[in-house]
């Protein structure tokens, strides 16, 4: 059942929609820093639940200003004075938002710049790709500020950089960037200059997929991590078996057989 998406059901995110089905998804409050307010975790739930229904190919995930995003809204959570049941709802609702993003079925590639930390890393990581570039730094200054993840980096960044690493990250506030931050997994990409540039680039790359294939990678894959390997092997066999037989891809097949589809090469 198709769904839209428009702009004026939303405050904290700004849209461009691009013709070959991109999305430029940007955190508007550079003001704050991107920080995460309640609001905003609502907009990311309602966009990244109606995007695949909505023809969404892939979308750039960005945040306004020199930062990617400062996480929770410190100040927002100072003045609710929430109790415990209050606060595990806010989990809940960013659960909800970053769980659409990496089950969701369409890719989502992350342009980190700046700060990556706290509650925007657990957002970084909740996306399929992330490219970083020289401003970029990734933290979890939870630790320092009495609190403690709730939006996923127990199971994501853990997952990502392993559980000794995030554990140092949340006791010592130690921050990973350049080269040492891709070699733990927190990027796949590191550019000089535009980390937009990069991220539109992939982006445009992965809507040239059938959506049903993007739908499986970002979807299935990481189901299948939470099953055990059996249940893994039966879960592939029939996600390929309807994504293997689907019509556009016989074409697909077809363009090899006559070879005018291109080749896998070493430098492509
Ligand atoms: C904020 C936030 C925020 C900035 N909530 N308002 N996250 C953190 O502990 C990161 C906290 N933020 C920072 O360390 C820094 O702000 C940054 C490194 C991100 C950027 O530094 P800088 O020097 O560019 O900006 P700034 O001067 O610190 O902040 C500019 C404004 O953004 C300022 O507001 P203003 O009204 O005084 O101008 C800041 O208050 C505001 N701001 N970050 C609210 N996070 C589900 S659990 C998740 C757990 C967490 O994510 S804990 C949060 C971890």
């Amino acid at each position: 059942m198709p769904v839209t998406l428009d702009q004026s059901n939303f405050k904290n995110l700004d849209f461009d929609a691009q013709d070959d089905g991109v999305w430029v998804v940007t955190m508007n409050r550079a003001h704050k820093r991107n920080a995460l307010d309640l609001d905003t975790i609502e907009e990311l739930v309602d966009f990244f639940s109606a995007a695949p229904r909505a023809g969404v190919k892939a979308v750039v995930l960005a945040g306004s200003g020199d930062h990617f995003c400062a996480g929770l809204d410190l100040i927002e959570h100072h003045d609710a004075d929430r109790s415990p049941a209050d606060f595990m709802h806010v989990c809940l609702r960013w659960h909800e938002a970053f769980n659409k993003m990496e089950y969701g079925g369409v890719p989502v590639i992350a342009a980190c710049q700046g700060a990556v930390v706290g509650g925007g890393l657990e957002l970084a990581s909740s996306a399929h790709i992330r490219v970083m570039n020289e401003t970029t730094y990734f933290a979890l200054p939870e630790g320092q500020r009495g609190l403690f993840t709730g939006g996923g980096a127990t199971i994501r960044v853990a997952d990502l950089v392993g559980k000794d690493r995030m554990i140092d990250m949340m006791l010592t506030g130690r921050v990973y960037h350049g080269q040492e931050a891709m070699d733990l997994h927190l990027a796949q990409y590191m550019v000089e200059g535009s980390v937009m540039d990069k991220a539109l680039e992939i982006a445009r790359r992965t809507a040239e997929n059938l959506p049903l294939t993007n739908f499986a990678i970002c979807s299935a894959i990481s189901h299948m991590q939470n099953m055990s390997p059996l249940d893994a092997a039966y879960a592939e066999s029939v996600v390929a078996g309807v994504v293997n037989t689907q019509a556009p891809a016989r074409e697909r097949l077809a363009a090899f057989a006559d070879k005018s589809a291109a080749r896998v090469r070493k430098d492509a």
